[in-house]
């Protein structure tokens, strides 16, 4: 079948009336969105010649995503949030700011609330039996090179099952573990100690998961650590870092490894680190 209506008036005055854009009332911005999408579906479809079988398992394939909650995943999936942070470094770039720890995405799996601690906190409750132990620390450093007391650093990560916190379908976690909220010291200094996370994998019955599979991708991300930094006065970062030697660090089914984003991991025994720290605190 070739037929093709697309640019005829008939078929554009439609698009306008369904849009609302030939009416007052409602909202401009939503009508000349709606407009575009609708558009360019309505020309897919005929361009690509769409039968009604297939729209109408893209229709049922959206109220699985609803009903699994699983927007946010395959947006990440389909590169969209990357997509988003290509164009905030395009921006930066054409400013001149290309220095600082690189942006990426935030995921879908982030929880607000998370408790407040000073300085240091230990992010797990001791609960996961394979946790090996990880510490990291560091500096908020503003865009003019200084540190940042009182900034606020949000951190949030899986398990050794690959699962967070408020999402994990064993209920074997409590509410906010692995997930802290570190205030910064005098010096502009965060630290933590948590589990070294395992990867996050798409649930494998899921929607995200059936239409990687149509695409002939896996649903796989490499071990991470998430990150909001924020202070008074200033632009807002959402980061991670990457866990060093997981075979996916450099292929991320949601697009979120970047260079500068993977840190060097040093193993230490307890026996070195009870030595260069002491035994009086975090900053000893
Ligand atoms: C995650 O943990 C995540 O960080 C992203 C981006 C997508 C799915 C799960
Ligand atoms: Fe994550």
């Amino acid at each position: 079948m070739t037929t093709r209506i697309f640019n005829t008036p008939e078929v554009q005055d439609f698009l306008r009336l369904a849009s609302g854009l030939k009416q007052d009332g409602g909202n401009p911005r939503t009508k000349e969105i709606i407009h575009r999408i609708l558009s360019d579906l309505f020309k897919t479809i005929e361009d690509l010649n769409i039968t009604s079988d297939e729209y109408w398992a893209g229709v049922a394939y959206i109220n699985q995503l609803g009903t699994r909650s699983e927007a946010g995943l395959l947006s990440p999936g389909l590169g969209l949030d990357r997509y988003f942070d290509m164009r905030m470094d395009a921006e930066d770039a054409a400013l001149g700011v290309t220095d600082g720890t690189p942006r990426t995405i935030e995921g879908p799996l982030y929880v607000a609330g998370a408790p407040v601690e000073q300085g240091f906190a230990r992010l797990d409750d001791g609960s996961d039996k394979q946790g090996h132990t990880l510490i990291m620390h560091g500096t908020v450093y503003a865009a003019d090179g200084k540190p940042v007391s009182g900034a606020t650093v949000e951190v949030w990560h899986a398990n050794t099952k690959g699962f967070y916190s408020h999402f994990d379908p064993t209920g074997e976690q409590q509410p906010f573990n692995m997930r802290r909220t570190i205030v910064t010291d005098a010096d502009g200094r965060y630290k933590f100690q948590s589990i070294v996370p395992m990867g996050y994998g798409c649930p494998p019955d899921g929607p995200t998961q059936a239409l990687l599979n149509q695409l002939g991708r896996h649903g796989n991300r490499p071990a991470h650590i998430h990150f909001f930094v924020t202070a008074d006065g200033h632009r807002k970062l959402t980061t991670q870092i990457n866990i060093d030697g997981d075979p996916l660090v450099y292929d991320d089914f949601a697009y979120a490894t970047r260079d500068g984003l993977v840190p060097p991991l040093v193993e230490q025994t307890d026996e070195a680190r009870i030595k260069e720290e002491g035994l009086t605190g975090p900053f000893s």
